[in-house]
C-alpha cells in the first residue's frame, strides 16, 4: 500500500534527523508510541471486516517491523557516532615525546665524601657510622680531653638539654671522633673473646659525617663535615701516616706531584701532633702551602679508652674537612653555597 510505503519514509527520514539519541526517541514516538501513527492504523483495523483485517493488520505489522528495524539501525548509528566522538576526545598521542624525569645529583660534599671513603677503601679502611648526639664521654673524655678544656664550654659545643638513660648530658658531637672510639671499643671487645692472648687485626677505619660547632661566619658553619681516620697495629708509625695521608691527597685532586709537609701542632688526642699542609704541583693554586688536615701519633690515654694496651698497640690518627676538601676541588669560594641548598648551584654538580 502506497499509504504505508510513505509512512516508512517519512519515519526513516524523520529518524535520520534526529541528531540526538533523545530527539530519535521523541520520533519514535511519533510513530509507535500510543498515538502514534502506526498506533493509530492499528485501532482503525476495528471497524473492518475480518479478511480486511487480517489482510491490513499483517501489511501494518510488517510496517511496524520496517520502522522498528529503522529505529534500532539509527539507534544504532548514534551510539557508534558517541563512542567515535568519546575516542577521538581521548585519545592518546602515543608519538608525544615523554615527560623528561628531573634529573637528580650528589651534593659536592657528598661527592667528595664518596671519594675519600673510596680512595681509603682502597687502602683498606672501614668507614664507620654513629650517631650525631653524644655523651661527654666519648665527646670529650675519651679523647683525653681534660674536664676544664675550653671545647667543652658552651661557647664551643652545642648541648642537648636532655639526659641519657644513665643521666648523662648529651652533646652534637664536635668532631666525628666518637665513631672511631665505638668503632675501636667494638673491635678490641669482639676480638678479646675471640682471642686470649690479645691477638686482633688491625683497626683500619674512617668516620666521616655531619659534625656541630657553635660558629658561624664566611668561613664556619654550625653544621659541618669532617673525615677523621684511625690506623692502629702493632708498629704503625708516622712514616706510615705521611705515605697514607700524602697518597690519599694525590689521589683526591688528581694530581700526582702534589707535596705534603707535616708541622709540629697540638691536639689533646694524639702525641706528637701535626698539622698536615699540601701543595698542588699544577692549576690556579699551584705553589701555594695549604692547611688541610691535622694528624698525630694516637695519644696512650685514647689508646687505653679504646680498652687496648698501649704498650701493644700504637697508631695514627687524622682529622679534615670534607666541606673544605670540595671547596678546593671543585673550586668554590664561599663555604655558605654548600648549605643555601640553591638549584642555581646545586644544579652545576649533576
Ligand atoms: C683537625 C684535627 C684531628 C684526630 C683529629 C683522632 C681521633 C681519635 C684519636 C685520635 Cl679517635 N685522634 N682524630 C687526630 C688529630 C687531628 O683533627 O684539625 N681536623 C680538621
Amino acid at each position: 500500500m502506497a499509504e504505508l510505503q510513505a509512512l516508512l519514509s517519512q519515519a526513516q527520514a524523520e529518524f535520520a534527523a534526529a541528531p540526538t539519541a533523545a530527539e530519535l526517541e521523541n520520533a519514535k514516538a511519533r510513530f509507535l508510541g500510543k498515538t502514534g501513527r502506526v498506533t493509530e492504523l492499528l485501532k482503525s483495523l476495528g471497524s473492518l471486516s475480518v479478511d480486511e483485517k487480517k489482510r491490513q493488520g499483517a501489511e501494518i505489522n510488517q510496517l511496524k517491523g520496517a520502522i522498528e528495524a529503522a529505529l534500532q539501525a539509527r539507534r544504532d548509528a548514534l551510539a557508534a557516532a558517541e563512542l567515535d566522538a568519546q575516542l577521538k576526545a581521548q585519545a592518546l598521542d602515543v608519538t608525544l615525546p615523554g615527560r623528561q624525569r628531573g634529573m637528580g645529583g650528589l651534593h659536592p660534599v657528598s661527592r667528595a665524601i664518596e671519594r675519600i671513603e673510596s680512595i681509603f677503601g682502597s687502602m683498606g679502611f672501614d668507614v664507620a657510622e654513629g650517631p650525631e648526639i653524644e655523651t661527654d664521654w666519648m665527646s670529650f673524655t675519651a679523647l683525653n680531653n681534660p674536664e676544664n678544656h675550653p671545647a667543652r664550654s658552651m661557647q664551643d659545643t652545642f648541648y642537648v638539654d636532655m639526659k641519657d638513660a644513665q643521666g648523662r648530658w648529651l652533646n652534637l658531637r664536635p668532631h666525628t671522633s666518637p665513631m672511631q672510639v665505638r668503632y675501636a671499643r667494638a673491635h678490641a671487645e669482639r676480638h678479646a673473646a675471640a682471642a686470649a692472648d690479645g691477638s686482633m687485626p688491625e683497626i683500619r677505619v674512617i668516620a666521616p659525617g655531619r659534625t656541630y660547632r657553635v660558629d658561624s661566619d664566611a668561613t664556619h658553619s654550625p653544621m659541618f663535615h669532617q673525615c677523621e681516620g684511625l690506623w692502629i697495629g702493632q708498629a704503625i708509625s708516622f712514616k706510615d701516616l705521611k705515605v697514607v695521608f700524602t697518597e690519599f691527597l694525590r689521589e683526591f685532586f688528581e694530581d700526582s706531584g702534589l707535596q705534603t709537609r707535616f708541622r709540629p701542632s697540638y691536639f689533646p688526642f694524639t702525641e706528637p701532633s701535626a698539622e698536615i699542609d699540601m701543595m698542588f704541583a699544577s692549576g690556579p693554586l699551584k705553589g701555594r702551602w695549604l692547611e688541610v688536615a691535622g694528624s698525630g701519633q694516637v695519644h696512650p690515654n685514647v689508646v687505653r679508652n679504646y680498652g687496648l694496651d698501649p704498650e701493644h698497640w700504637i697508631g695514627f690518627a687524622f682529622g679534615m674537612g670534607p666541606d673544605r676538601l670540595a671547596m678546593l676541588r671543585y673550586g668554590v669560594s664561599d663555604l655558605r653555597l654548600f648549605f643555601d641548598g640553591d638549584l642555581r648551584f646545586l644544579s652545576q654538580f649533576r
